[in-house]
């Protein structure tokens, strides 16, 4: 409301009385009148009652114009304090998701998928590569997936053979015998090599399958004894050679020194899918530096999820002979198409 408005102040003194009027009025108002109070009301002065009074006018556009400037600084300051304080938790909580979400560029229609991919355990990176490449449905995404999938199957095997490398326990024995049998489902003979000679249960168990294939077996004590037998059978029979897992790394060395003009067999490194992927990875970059043609999954059974499987093809770059699902020779083993594979990787089998 505009017009004049008029208030009378008291104080002590004439400052205090002044304080009064700029507390209320600010600057700009006017003293009208001053006075002096003698005594008070009741003639009885009291050193705190007020000796001053004076009367204050100010234009009333004026007065409220300074109380909301005033007010609205005061505001804007906790605004702005509270938009740095915004700003400073935003720029934490980026930093602490940069390992999770290095780029927080998807947009939002492909953030379902992001997210389904990071659930099933495929690495943030590449799952961020794969939702750039792809458009916003389930569909484009699975294509794009089947787009790097390499699948080899078993041709390779059959033609020459196959040595089974990898660390212990991930199948290594289980899966070449159930290959053995498919191979000679085909009619195509095989030859089963041991180099694990140590163990009497591998022993046995090589024993067992030469009399249900009726096909030769052997145990191989010194690994150059290898090439002997290998250039033997090989181009009549699919020769298939078991490891030790606790000595990888030596045998792959060995075999390179034995062969030097190059293995005549594919070399396949054998991972537990239900294994910690870390320890997957250092396994990995322990044997391919000797060469390793393919890589083959086992105990898809025991897995929960299967990114790893993406992961680990892309990290490795080789491509996939074969899937276990299960223990049981001779069933347990699918030589997946690109279809099932993408299908596995996006939890949607
Ligand atoms: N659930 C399940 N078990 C499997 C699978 N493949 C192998 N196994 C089991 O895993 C265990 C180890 O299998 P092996 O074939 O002996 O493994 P390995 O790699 O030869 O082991 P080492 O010779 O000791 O290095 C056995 O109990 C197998 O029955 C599979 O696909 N699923
Ligand atoms: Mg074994």
């Amino acid at each position: 409301m505009d017009g004049m408005k008029i208030k009378k102040f008291y104080g002590q003194n004439f400052k205090e009385a002044l304080e009064a009027v700029k507390k209320e009025f600010g600057p700009d108002a006017i003293i009208i009148n001053q006075k002096e109070i003698k005594s008070s009301l009741f003639g009885i002065t009291n050193k705190k009652s007020p000796t001053i009074e004076l009367t204050a006018a100010i234009d009333q556009g004026q007065a409220s114009a300074s109380v909301d400037i005033k007010s609205t600084n005061s505001l804007n300051e906790e605004i702005i304090k509270e938009l740095k304080g915004l700003k400073e938790e935003i720029g934490f909580l980026k930093e602490t998701l940069r390992p999770v979400v290095p780029s927080l560029k998807i947009t939002k229609d492909k953030k379902g998928l992001f997210n389904l991919l990071l659930r099933q355990g495929v690495d943030t990176q590449l799952a961020l590569v794969l939702v750039e490449r792809c458009q916003d449905t389930i569909d484009s995404l699975k294509n794009v997936i089947i787009q790097d999938v390499k699948i080899q199957g078993l041709s390779p095997v059959e033609e020459k053979g196959m040595i089974f490398i990898g660390p212990p326990g991930v199948g290594k024995t289980t899966t070449l015998s159930k290959i053995a049998y498919m191979i000679q489902s085909k009619k195509k003979p095989v030859s089963l090599i041991t180099l694990d000679d140590s163990r009497i249960s591998t022993i046995a168990h090589f024993k067992e399958m030469g009399k249900m294939l009726h096909c030769p077996i052997r145990s191989v004590k010194k690994i150059n004894e290898l090439p002997r037998i290998v250039y033997k059978e090989i181009g009549k029979m699919s020769v298939l050679i078991d490891t030790p897992g606790y000595d990888y790394k030596a045998i792959l060395e060995g075999i390179n020194d034995i062969f030097p003009s190059g293995f005549p067999l594919k070399k396949c490194f054998v991972v537990d899918t239900s294994m910690n992927e870390q320890s997957a990875i250092k396994f990995w970059q322990d044997c391919f530096v000797y060469g390793i043609d393919s890589i083959g999954f086992t105990k898809l059974d025991l897995a929960m999820s299967f990114g790893n499987l993406y992961n680990l093809s892309l990290l490795t770059g080789r491509p996939l002979s074969f899937m276990t699902t299960g223990p049981d020779i001779p069933h347990d083993i699918r030589i997946p198409s690109k279809d099932f594979f993408a299908n596995l990787v996006i939890g949607g089998v």
